[in-house]
Protein backbone atom coordinates (compact mmCIF):
# COMPACT_ATOMS: atom_id res chain seq x y z
CA UNK A 1 0.00 0.00 0.00
CA UNK A 2 2.55 2.79 0.81
CA UNK A 3 5.23 1.67 -1.62
CA UNK A 4 5.10 4.30 -3.54
CA UNK A 5 4.96 7.01 -0.82
CA UNK A 6 7.63 9.34 -0.09
CA UNK A 7 9.72 8.48 3.41
CA UNK A 8 7.59 5.32 3.24
CA UNK A 9 9.09 3.40 6.53
CA UNK A 10 11.81 6.91 7.05
CA UNK A 11 11.64 9.80 9.85
CA UNK A 12 9.77 12.98 8.64
CA UNK A 13 11.76 15.76 10.49
CA UNK A 14 11.40 19.42 11.37
CA UNK A 15 13.11 21.88 8.91
CA UNK A 16 14.07 25.06 11.02
CA UNK A 17 16.66 26.94 9.57
CA UNK A 18 17.19 25.21 6.74
CA UNK A 19 17.84 21.89 8.34
CA UNK A 20 16.56 18.73 8.66
CA UNK A 21 16.24 17.97 12.36
CA UNK A 22 14.99 14.90 14.16
CA UNK A 23 14.18 14.95 17.96
CA UNK A 24 14.12 12.52 21.12
CA UNK A 25 10.48 12.05 20.78
CA UNK A 26 8.83 10.28 17.46
CA UNK A 27 4.87 9.60 16.66
CA UNK A 28 3.31 7.02 14.12
CA UNK A 29 1.69 8.35 10.85
CA UNK A 30 -1.25 6.26 10.65
CA UNK A 31 -2.46 5.16 7.02
CA UNK A 32 -6.51 5.62 7.94
CA UNK A 33 -7.57 3.10 4.93
CA UNK A 34 -5.97 -0.37 7.09
CA UNK A 35 -4.59 1.32 9.78
CA UNK A 36 -0.88 0.50 8.70
CA UNK A 37 2.10 2.60 10.22
CA UNK A 38 3.45 4.83 7.20
CA UNK A 39 6.33 6.44 8.82
CA UNK A 40 7.39 7.81 12.53
CA UNK A 41 7.38 11.69 12.99
CA UNK A 42 9.86 13.68 14.85
CA UNK A 43 7.69 15.71 17.80
CA UNK A 44 9.67 19.10 18.32
CA UNK A 45 9.81 19.61 21.72
CA UNK A 46 10.35 23.64 22.94
CA UNK A 47 14.37 23.84 22.30
CA UNK A 48 13.11 22.86 18.39
CA UNK A 49 10.28 25.50 18.60
CA UNK A 50 12.57 28.05 19.76
CA UNK A 51 15.13 27.37 17.26
CA UNK A 52 12.92 27.76 14.47
CA UNK A 53 11.48 31.03 15.77
CA UNK A 54 14.92 32.29 16.37
CA UNK A 55 16.36 30.88 12.60
CA UNK A 56 12.92 33.01 11.82
CA UNK A 57 13.85 35.98 13.41
CA UNK A 58 17.38 35.52 12.07
CA UNK A 59 15.89 35.26 7.87
CA UNK A 60 14.10 38.45 8.31
CA UNK A 61 16.49 40.34 9.38
CA UNK A 62 18.89 39.03 7.11
CA UNK A 63 18.22 38.32 3.35
CA UNK A 64 14.25 37.70 3.35
CA UNK A 65 13.70 41.30 4.98
CA UNK A 66 16.48 42.86 2.49
CA UNK A 67 14.82 41.11 -0.81
CA UNK A 68 12.88 42.98 -3.55
CA UNK A 69 9.37 42.29 -3.90
CA UNK A 70 10.04 41.03 -6.99
CA UNK A 71 12.52 38.39 -6.16
CA UNK A 72 10.46 37.62 -3.01
CA UNK A 73 7.63 36.91 -6.20
CA UNK A 74 9.95 34.98 -8.76
CA UNK A 75 10.60 32.64 -5.35
CA UNK A 76 7.00 31.89 -4.63
CA UNK A 77 6.76 30.72 -8.17
CA UNK A 78 9.34 28.57 -8.10
CA UNK A 79 7.87 26.97 -4.89
CA UNK A 80 4.42 26.69 -6.81
CA UNK A 81 7.21 24.98 -9.82
CA UNK A 82 8.63 22.66 -7.52
CA UNK A 83 5.22 21.27 -6.22
CA UNK A 84 4.22 20.90 -9.86
CA UNK A 85 7.70 19.13 -10.61
CA UNK A 86 7.10 16.68 -7.52
CA UNK A 87 3.15 16.43 -8.41
CA UNK A 88 3.30 12.57 -7.76
CA UNK A 89 5.02 12.36 -4.49
CA UNK A 90 2.64 14.82 -3.24
CA UNK A 91 -0.51 13.47 -3.69
CA UNK A 92 1.19 9.83 -3.10
CA UNK A 93 1.99 11.40 -0.03
CA UNK A 94 -1.64 13.22 0.42
CA UNK A 95 -3.68 9.86 -0.12
CA UNK A 96 -1.72 7.78 2.55
CA UNK A 97 -1.76 10.53 5.36
CA UNK A 98 -5.38 11.05 4.53
CA UNK A 99 -7.11 8.18 2.76
CA UNK A 100 -8.84 10.82 0.17
CA UNK A 101 -9.26 9.49 -3.59
CA UNK A 102 -6.57 9.99 -5.92
CA UNK A 103 -8.91 11.88 -7.97
CA UNK A 104 -9.55 14.10 -5.18
CA UNK A 105 -5.84 14.57 -4.35
CA UNK A 106 -4.52 15.08 -8.00
CA UNK A 107 -8.05 17.43 -8.98
CA UNK A 108 -8.02 19.52 -5.76
CA UNK A 109 -5.27 19.54 -2.94
CA UNK A 110 -2.01 19.17 -4.36
CA UNK A 111 -3.02 21.94 -7.84
CA UNK A 112 -4.23 24.33 -5.30
CA UNK A 113 -1.26 23.90 -3.30
CA UNK A 114 0.96 25.41 -6.12
CA UNK A 115 -2.44 27.95 -6.94
CA UNK A 116 -1.79 28.91 -3.53
CA UNK A 117 1.57 30.16 -4.19
CA UNK A 118 1.08 31.77 -7.78
CA UNK A 119 -2.41 33.55 -6.98
CA UNK A 120 -0.31 35.41 -4.02
CA UNK A 121 2.64 35.99 -5.68
CA UNK A 122 0.35 37.79 -8.49
CA UNK A 123 -1.84 39.24 -5.82
CA UNK A 124 0.84 41.30 -3.57
CA UNK A 125 2.46 43.08 -7.22
CA UNK A 126 -0.93 44.46 -7.82
CA UNK A 127 -1.68 45.50 -4.74
CA UNK A 128 -1.65 49.47 -4.01
CA UNK A 129 -1.18 51.48 -0.72
CA UNK A 130 -3.78 54.18 0.79
CA UNK A 131 -2.77 58.02 0.15
CA UNK A 132 -4.49 61.10 1.00
CA UNK A 133 -3.32 64.54 0.21
CA UNK A 134 -4.23 66.40 3.40
CA UNK A 135 -5.31 70.56 3.89
CA UNK A 136 -3.55 72.52 6.60
CA UNK A 137 -4.01 75.80 7.80
CA UNK A 138 -1.15 77.47 5.61
CA UNK A 139 -2.75 75.99 2.74
CA UNK A 140 0.28 73.94 1.46
CA UNK A 141 -1.02 70.81 2.69
CA UNK A 142 0.48 67.30 3.83
CA UNK A 143 1.00 64.02 1.89
CA UNK A 144 -0.44 61.06 3.79
CA UNK A 145 1.05 57.67 2.28
CA UNK A 146 0.89 54.35 4.05
CA UNK A 147 3.68 51.63 3.22
CA UNK A 148 3.14 48.20 4.24
CA UNK A 149 5.49 45.83 6.58
CA UNK A 150 5.16 42.03 7.39
CA UNK A 151 3.98 41.05 10.82
CA UNK A 152 7.09 39.21 11.60
CA UNK A 153 6.96 35.79 12.86
CA UNK A 154 3.99 34.37 11.82
CA UNK A 155 2.99 30.66 13.12
CA UNK A 156 0.83 28.40 10.47
CA UNK A 157 -1.52 26.32 12.55
CA UNK A 158 -3.48 23.98 10.13
CA UNK A 159 -5.65 20.76 10.27
CA UNK A 160 -5.88 17.27 8.35
CA UNK A 161 -9.06 17.59 6.11
CA UNK A 162 -7.02 19.26 3.32
CA UNK A 163 -3.75 19.73 4.44
CA UNK A 164 -1.30 20.96 2.07
CA UNK A 165 -4.67 23.04 0.48
CA UNK A 166 -5.32 25.24 4.00
CA UNK A 167 -1.85 25.08 5.14
CA UNK A 168 -0.52 26.74 1.80
CA UNK A 169 -3.51 29.47 1.91
CA UNK A 170 -1.69 30.50 4.22
CA UNK A 171 1.57 30.61 3.79
CA UNK A 172 1.46 31.82 0.16
CA UNK A 173 0.33 35.28 1.77
CA UNK A 174 2.14 35.63 4.49
CA UNK A 175 5.39 34.86 2.70
CA UNK A 176 4.29 37.08 -0.23
CA UNK A 177 3.81 40.01 1.98
CA UNK A 178 7.12 39.44 3.32
CA UNK A 179 6.91 37.55 6.49
CA UNK A 180 8.76 34.86 7.85
CA UNK A 181 6.79 31.44 8.93
CA UNK A 182 6.24 28.31 11.24
CA UNK A 183 4.40 25.75 10.11
CA UNK A 184 2.54 23.46 12.10
CA UNK A 185 0.86 20.92 10.06
CA UNK A 186 -1.64 18.01 11.60
CA UNK A 187 0.01 15.35 13.72
CA UNK A 188 -2.48 13.46 11.39
CA UNK A 189 -0.95 14.64 8.41
CA UNK A 190 2.90 15.41 8.58
CA UNK A 191 3.93 14.24 4.97
CA UNK A 192 2.97 17.02 2.45
CA UNK A 193 4.12 20.07 4.71
CA UNK A 194 7.52 18.20 4.95
CA UNK A 195 7.85 17.48 1.72
CA UNK A 196 6.89 21.60 0.88
CA UNK A 197 10.28 21.72 3.37
CA UNK A 198 12.08 20.09 0.39
CA UNK A 199 10.46 21.89 -2.56
CA UNK A 200 11.24 25.23 0.14
CA UNK A 201 14.97 24.19 0.18
CA UNK A 202 15.72 23.37 -4.12
CA UNK A 203 13.40 26.71 -4.88
CA UNK A 204 16.43 28.20 -2.99
CA UNK A 205 14.16 30.14 0.04
CA UNK A 206 16.77 31.40 2.13
CA UNK A 207 17.15 29.48 5.29
CA UNK A 208 15.23 30.19 8.57
CA UNK A 209 12.39 31.79 6.22
CA UNK A 210 9.86 28.52 5.90
CA UNK A 211 10.13 26.17 9.47
CA UNK A 212 8.39 23.01 9.50
CA UNK A 213 7.68 21.67 12.88
CA UNK A 214 6.28 18.88 13.99
CA UNK A 215 3.66 17.43 17.14
CA UNK A 216 0.37 17.99 18.46
CA UNK A 217 -1.82 20.93 20.20
CA UNK A 218 -1.61 20.86 23.99
CA UNK A 219 1.46 20.91 25.70
CA UNK A 220 3.43 19.85 22.41
CA UNK A 221 4.48 22.16 19.32
CA UNK A 222 0.86 24.11 19.01
CA UNK A 223 0.99 25.51 22.30
CA UNK A 224 5.08 26.03 22.28
CA UNK A 225 4.39 28.34 19.07
CA UNK A 226 0.97 30.33 20.76
CA UNK A 227 2.83 31.14 23.69
CA UNK A 228 6.18 31.79 22.31
CA UNK A 229 6.64 35.69 22.99
CA UNK A 230 8.58 36.03 19.48
CA UNK A 231 5.88 34.81 17.25
CA UNK A 232 3.98 37.70 16.63
CA UNK A 233 0.82 36.32 14.74
CA UNK A 234 -0.92 33.09 14.91
CA UNK A 235 -2.90 31.81 11.68
CA UNK A 236 -5.49 29.05 12.70
CA UNK A 237 -7.71 26.81 10.77
CA UNK A 238 -9.49 24.07 12.65
CA UNK A 239 -11.97 23.33 16.07
CA UNK A 240 -13.48 26.35 17.09
CA UNK A 241 -12.84 25.16 20.65
CA UNK A 242 -9.30 24.85 19.65
CA UNK A 243 -9.60 28.25 18.26
CA UNK A 244 -10.94 29.45 21.38
CA UNK A 245 -7.64 27.94 23.33
CA UNK A 246 -5.56 29.67 21.06
CA UNK A 247 -7.31 32.79 21.96
CA UNK A 248 -6.53 32.82 25.85
CA UNK A 249 -2.96 31.25 25.36
CA UNK A 250 -2.01 34.19 23.16
CA UNK A 251 -3.62 36.74 24.82
CA UNK A 252 -0.98 37.98 27.26
CA UNK A 253 1.48 38.60 24.07
CA UNK A 254 -1.23 40.64 22.56
CA UNK A 255 -0.45 38.68 19.23
CA UNK A 256 -2.40 39.04 15.34
CA UNK A 257 -4.68 36.77 14.81
CA UNK A 258 -6.99 35.11 12.40
CA UNK A 259 -9.14 31.98 12.74
CA UNK A 260 -10.81 29.91 10.14
CA UNK A 261 -13.04 27.50 12.39
CA UNK A 262 -15.92 24.65 12.33
CA UNK A 263 -19.09 25.24 10.46
CA UNK A 264 -22.59 23.77 10.93
CA UNK A 265 -23.71 24.76 7.20
CA UNK A 266 -27.28 24.72 5.95
CA UNK A 267 -28.62 23.82 2.11
CA UNK A 268 -31.62 25.77 1.16
CA UNK A 269 -33.85 23.89 -1.07
CA UNK A 270 -36.60 25.36 -2.95
CA UNK A 271 -39.62 24.14 -4.44
CA UNK A 272 -38.60 26.44 -7.82
CA UNK A 273 -35.05 24.53 -8.02
CA UNK A 274 -33.20 22.54 -10.65
CA UNK A 275 -34.36 19.65 -9.27
CA UNK A 276 -31.16 17.33 -10.66
CA UNK A 277 -28.58 19.78 -9.98
CA UNK A 278 -30.12 20.65 -6.65
CA UNK A 279 -29.38 17.08 -5.68
CA UNK A 280 -25.80 16.69 -7.19
CA UNK A 281 -24.75 19.58 -5.72
CA UNK A 282 -25.81 18.43 -2.05
CA UNK A 283 -24.77 15.41 -2.56
CA UNK A 284 -21.02 16.97 -3.05
CA UNK A 285 -21.76 19.27 -0.35
CA UNK A 286 -22.72 16.96 1.63
CA UNK A 287 -20.11 13.87 0.93
CA UNK A 288 -16.86 15.41 -0.58
CA UNK A 289 -13.72 14.06 1.62
CA UNK A 290 -15.79 12.35 3.60
CA UNK A 291 -17.83 15.14 4.71
CA UNK A 292 -14.66 16.63 6.32
CA UNK A 293 -14.67 19.92 4.46
CA UNK A 294 -15.30 22.64 6.71
CA UNK A 295 -18.04 24.16 4.08
CA UNK A 296 -19.79 20.87 3.58
CA UNK A 297 -23.26 20.69 4.11
CA UNK A 298 -24.84 19.20 7.11
CA UNK A 299 -28.40 20.32 8.00
CA UNK A 300 -30.29 20.36 4.25
CA UNK A 301 -34.12 22.28 4.36
CA UNK A 302 -36.11 21.21 1.66
CA UNK A 303 -39.79 22.66 0.85
CA UNK A 304 -42.50 20.18 1.92
CA UNK A 305 -43.67 20.29 -1.80
CA UNK A 306 -40.57 17.90 -2.79
CA UNK A 307 -39.28 16.45 0.12
CA UNK A 308 -40.04 13.01 -0.30
CA UNK A 309 -38.68 13.37 -4.02
CA UNK A 310 -35.82 14.60 -2.70
CA UNK A 311 -34.73 12.68 0.33
CA UNK A 312 -35.22 9.54 -1.97
CA UNK A 313 -32.97 11.02 -4.95
CA UNK A 314 -30.34 12.03 -1.98
CA UNK A 315 -30.55 8.82 -1.00
CA UNK A 316 -29.62 6.93 -4.52
CA UNK A 317 -26.55 9.52 -4.54
CA UNK A 318 -25.08 8.66 -1.20
CA UNK A 319 -25.72 4.77 -1.94
CA UNK A 320 -24.12 4.94 -5.21
CA UNK A 321 -20.54 6.56 -3.48
CA UNK A 322 -18.21 3.72 -4.52
CA UNK A 323 -16.06 3.91 -0.71
CA UNK A 324 -12.81 2.12 -1.14
CA UNK A 325 -9.22 2.34 -1.50
CA UNK A 326 -7.63 6.06 -2.35
CA UNK A 327 -5.92 4.26 -5.89
CA UNK A 328 -9.05 2.84 -8.09
CA UNK A 329 -9.83 5.30 -10.33
CA UNK A 330 -13.62 4.48 -9.51
CA UNK A 331 -13.39 5.37 -5.71
CA UNK A 332 -15.41 8.78 -4.48
CA UNK A 333 -14.84 8.70 -0.84
CA UNK A 334 -12.39 6.69 1.41
CA UNK A 335 -12.36 6.82 5.35
CA UNK A 336 -12.14 9.75 7.79
CA UNK A 337 -8.97 10.45 8.90
CA UNK A 338 -8.81 7.86 12.08
CA UNK A 339 -10.47 5.57 14.43
CA UNK A 340 -10.36 8.20 17.28
CA UNK A 341 -12.25 10.72 14.50
CA UNK A 342 -14.42 7.32 13.48
CA UNK A 343 -15.54 7.22 16.90
CA UNK A 344 -16.83 10.47 17.14
CA UNK A 345 -18.38 10.50 13.96
CA UNK A 346 -20.74 6.69 15.07
CA UNK A 347 -21.34 8.51 18.70
CA UNK A 348 -23.32 11.20 16.95
CA UNK A 349 -24.82 8.74 14.38
CA UNK A 350 -25.79 6.81 17.82
CA UNK A 351 -27.16 9.52 19.32
CA UNK A 352 -29.60 10.92 16.50
CA UNK A 353 -31.10 7.14 16.35
CA UNK A 354 -31.48 7.13 20.21
CA UNK A 355 -33.42 10.66 19.84
CA UNK A 356 -35.44 9.22 17.33
CA UNK A 357 -34.17 9.66 13.77
CA UNK A 358 -35.27 7.94 10.73
CA UNK A 359 -32.20 6.36 9.44
CA UNK A 360 -32.86 6.85 5.23
CA UNK A 361 -29.29 5.25 4.78
CA UNK A 362 -26.06 4.46 5.79
CA UNK A 363 -25.76 5.04 10.06
CA UNK A 364 -22.75 2.26 10.50
CA UNK A 365 -19.71 0.88 9.22
CA UNK A 366 -18.82 -0.70 5.43
CA UNK A 367 -17.58 -4.23 5.69
CA UNK A 368 -14.71 -4.99 3.14
CA UNK A 369 -13.10 -8.41 3.92
CA UNK A 370 -10.01 -7.46 3.54
CA UNK A 371 -7.73 -4.72 4.76
CA UNK A 372 -9.65 -1.83 4.61
CA UNK A 373 -11.68 -3.65 7.93
CA UNK A 374 -8.84 -2.37 9.89
CA UNK A 375 -9.50 1.38 8.55
CA UNK A 376 -11.63 3.94 9.89
CA UNK A 377 -14.43 4.21 7.40
CA UNK A 378 -18.18 5.06 8.03
CA UNK A 379 -21.39 4.89 5.71
CA UNK A 380 -22.60 8.04 3.73
CA UNK A 381 -25.73 8.76 5.97
CA UNK A 382 -28.71 10.67 5.70
CA UNK A 383 -31.22 10.93 8.94
CA UNK A 384 -34.87 12.46 9.16
CA UNK A 385 -37.33 12.98 11.42
CA UNK A 386 -35.45 15.15 14.28
CA UNK A 387 -36.40 18.29 16.08
CA UNK A 388 -33.73 21.27 15.58
CA UNK A 389 -32.55 20.85 19.05
CA UNK A 390 -31.01 17.67 17.94
CA UNK A 391 -27.46 16.71 19.08
CA UNK A 392 -26.66 16.18 15.11
CA UNK A 393 -28.61 18.87 14.24
CA UNK A 394 -26.88 21.44 16.44
CA UNK A 395 -23.14 20.46 16.41
CA UNK A 396 -20.09 19.80 14.08
CA UNK A 397 -20.01 15.87 12.99
CA UNK A 398 -17.28 16.66 10.22
CA UNK A 399 -18.48 13.31 8.58
CA UNK A 400 -20.28 12.23 5.53
CA UNK A 401 -23.61 13.03 7.02
CA UNK A 402 -26.54 14.78 7.07
CA UNK A 403 -29.76 15.87 8.14
CA UNK A 404 -33.00 16.71 6.16
CA UNK A 405 -35.83 18.76 7.44
CA UNK A 406 -39.19 20.00 5.45
CA UNK A 407 -40.07 23.91 5.41
CA UNK A 408 -43.45 25.49 4.24
CA UNK A 409 -41.89 29.18 3.65
CA UNK A 410 -38.72 31.17 2.60
CA UNK A 411 -39.04 33.07 5.83
CA UNK A 412 -39.01 29.92 7.47
CA UNK A 413 -36.22 28.28 5.74
CA UNK A 414 -33.75 31.27 6.27
CA UNK A 415 -34.68 31.41 10.29
CA UNK A 416 -33.93 27.84 10.56
CA UNK A 417 -30.63 27.88 8.31
CA UNK A 418 -29.60 30.75 10.73
CA UNK A 419 -30.64 29.09 14.35
CA UNK A 420 -26.90 28.04 14.57
CA UNK A 421 -23.92 28.89 16.66
CA UNK A 422 -21.84 28.98 13.62
CA UNK A 423 -21.42 30.85 10.57
CA UNK A 424 -19.39 29.62 7.94
CA UNK A 425 -21.21 28.87 4.68
CA UNK A 426 -24.76 28.15 3.08
CA UNK A 427 -26.22 26.89 -0.31
CA UNK A 428 -29.14 27.96 -2.01
CA UNK A 429 -30.70 26.16 -4.89
CA UNK A 430 -33.10 27.65 -6.39
CA UNK A 431 -33.82 28.97 -10.01
CA UNK A 432 -35.70 32.19 -9.37
CA UNK A 433 -32.87 35.35 -9.44
CA UNK A 434 -34.65 37.56 -7.19
CA UNK A 435 -35.32 34.93 -4.67
CA UNK A 436 -31.67 33.87 -4.68
CA UNK A 437 -30.41 37.38 -3.88
CA UNK A 438 -33.15 37.67 -1.49
CA UNK A 439 -32.11 34.54 0.83
CA UNK A 440 -28.45 34.85 0.21
CA UNK A 441 -28.77 37.96 1.52
CA UNK A 442 -30.14 37.34 4.47
CA UNK A 443 -27.41 34.39 5.89
CA UNK A 444 -25.55 34.99 8.29
CA UNK A 445 -22.35 33.64 7.02
CA UNK A 446 -19.50 34.52 5.86
CA UNK A 447 -19.99 32.82 2.23
CA UNK A 448 -23.16 32.05 0.71
CA UNK A 449 -22.83 29.60 -3.13
CA UNK A 450 -26.35 29.71 -5.12
CA UNK A 451 -26.89 27.06 -7.00
CA UNK A 452 -23.03 26.00 -6.89
CA UNK A 453 -21.14 24.42 -3.49
CA UNK A 454 -16.91 24.91 -2.99
CA UNK A 455 -16.61 27.14 -6.19
CA UNK A 456 -13.65 28.99 -5.43
CA UNK A 457 -12.04 32.57 -6.64
CA UNK A 458 -8.81 33.35 -4.33
CA UNK A 459 -9.49 37.02 -4.69
CA UNK A 460 -12.72 37.06 -2.25
CA UNK A 461 -13.03 37.14 0.84
CA UNK A 462 -13.14 33.80 2.56
CA UNK A 463 -13.72 33.07 6.40
CA UNK A 464 -16.61 33.06 9.32
CA UNK A 465 -18.88 34.45 11.37
CA UNK A 466 -20.07 33.31 14.62
CA UNK A 467 -18.05 30.15 16.15
CA UNK A 468 -16.72 29.65 12.89
CA UNK A 469 -13.58 32.36 12.55
CA UNK A 470 -12.09 35.76 13.62
CA UNK A 471 -11.62 38.12 10.61
CA UNK A 472 -11.23 37.26 6.63
CA UNK A 473 -8.55 35.71 4.17
CA UNK A 474 -8.53 35.57 0.76
CA UNK A 475 -7.11 38.59 -1.97
CA UNK A 476 -6.36 41.86 -0.45
CA UNK A 477 -7.87 40.46 3.02
CA UNK A 478 -5.20 38.11 3.25
CA UNK A 479 -2.35 40.14 2.01
CA UNK A 480 -4.03 43.68 4.68
CA UNK A 481 -3.83 40.75 7.30
CA UNK A 482 -0.44 39.38 6.65
CA UNK A 483 0.71 43.29 6.72
CA UNK A 484 1.35 45.90 9.32
CA UNK A 485 1.13 49.61 7.47
CA UNK A 486 2.52 52.55 8.58
CA UNK A 487 1.36 55.87 7.70
CA UNK A 488 3.96 58.20 6.42
CA UNK A 489 2.76 61.93 6.79
CA UNK A 490 5.00 64.75 5.17
CA UNK A 491 4.03 68.18 5.30
CA UNK A 492 4.31 70.17 2.12
P1 LIG B 1 -8.03 20.84 15.48
O1 LIG B 1 -8.49 22.14 16.02
O2 LIG B 1 -8.12 19.64 16.36
O3 LIG B 1 -6.49 20.91 15.05
C1 LIG B 1 -6.02 21.86 14.12
C2 LIG B 1 -4.56 22.13 14.39
O4 LIG B 1 -4.41 22.77 15.65
C3 LIG B 1 -3.68 20.88 14.43
O5 LIG B 1 -2.45 21.20 13.81
C4 LIG B 1 -3.51 20.66 15.92
O6 LIG B 1 -2.33 19.95 16.25
C5 LIG B 1 -3.44 22.08 16.43
N1 LIG B 1 -3.81 22.27 17.83
C6 LIG B 1 -4.70 21.53 18.55
N2 LIG B 1 -4.78 22.05 19.81
C7 LIG B 1 -3.95 23.12 19.87
C8 LIG B 1 -3.60 24.06 20.87
N3 LIG B 1 -4.15 24.00 22.10
N4 LIG B 1 -2.70 25.03 20.57
C9 LIG B 1 -2.16 25.12 19.35
N5 LIG B 1 -2.43 24.25 18.35
C10 LIG B 1 -3.33 23.26 18.59
O7 LIG B 1 -8.82 20.64 14.12
P2 LIG B 1 -8.81 19.37 13.16
O8 LIG B 1 -9.54 18.28 13.87
O9 LIG B 1 -7.42 19.15 12.68
O10 LIG B 1 -9.68 19.88 11.90
C11 LIG B 1 -11.05 19.76 11.83
C12 LIG B 1 -11.72 21.06 12.25
O11 LIG B 1 -11.22 22.14 11.49
C13 LIG B 1 -13.21 21.08 12.01
O12 LIG B 1 -13.85 21.70 13.10
C14 LIG B 1 -13.37 21.96 10.77
O13 LIG B 1 -14.61 22.59 10.61
C15 LIG B 1 -12.28 22.94 10.96
N6 LIG B 1 -11.88 23.54 9.69
C16 LIG B 1 -12.24 24.82 9.40
C17 LIG B 1 -11.88 25.40 8.18
C18 LIG B 1 -12.29 26.81 7.79
O14 LIG B 1 -11.77 27.31 6.80
N7 LIG B 1 -13.16 27.47 8.52
C19 LIG B 1 -11.14 24.66 7.28
C20 LIG B 1 -10.79 23.35 7.61
C21 LIG B 1 -11.16 22.80 8.82
C1 LIG C 1 -12.34 23.81 4.95
O1 LIG C 1 -12.19 22.65 5.29
C2 LIG C 1 -12.02 24.29 3.65
C3 LIG C 1 -11.51 25.51 3.46
C4 LIG C 1 -11.16 25.91 2.15
C5 LIG C 1 -10.36 26.96 1.89
O2 LIG C 1 -9.80 27.68 2.85
C6 LIG C 1 -10.04 27.34 0.54
O3 LIG C 1 -9.27 28.30 0.40
O4 LIG C 1 -10.54 26.74 -0.41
Amino acid sequence: MNNNVPHAGAVLKNYVGGEFISSNTLFNNINPVDGSVINQVAEADKHIVDLAVQSAKKALAGPWGKMSLDERCVLLHKVADGIEGRFDEFVAAEMADTGKSFFQARTIDIPRGAANFRAFADMVKAQSTECFHTDTPDGKGALNYAVNKPLGVVAVIAPWNLPLLLLTWKLAPAMAAGNVVIAKPSEETPATATLLAEVMHEAGIPHGVYNLVHGFGHQSAGEFLTQHKDVDAVTFTGESSTGSAIQKATADGVKSLSFELGGKNAALVFEDCDFDEAVNTTARSVFTNGGQVCLCTERVYVHRSIFDKFVEALKQKAQAIKIGWPLDEDTDMGPVISHKHRDKVLSYYQSAINEGATVITGGGIPKFDDGRDQGAFVEPTIFTGLSENAKIVKQEVFGPVCHITPFDTEEEAIALANDTHYGLAATVLTDNLKRAHRVAGQMHVGIVWVNAWYLRDLRTPFGGMKLSGVGREGGVHSLNFYSEPTNICIKL
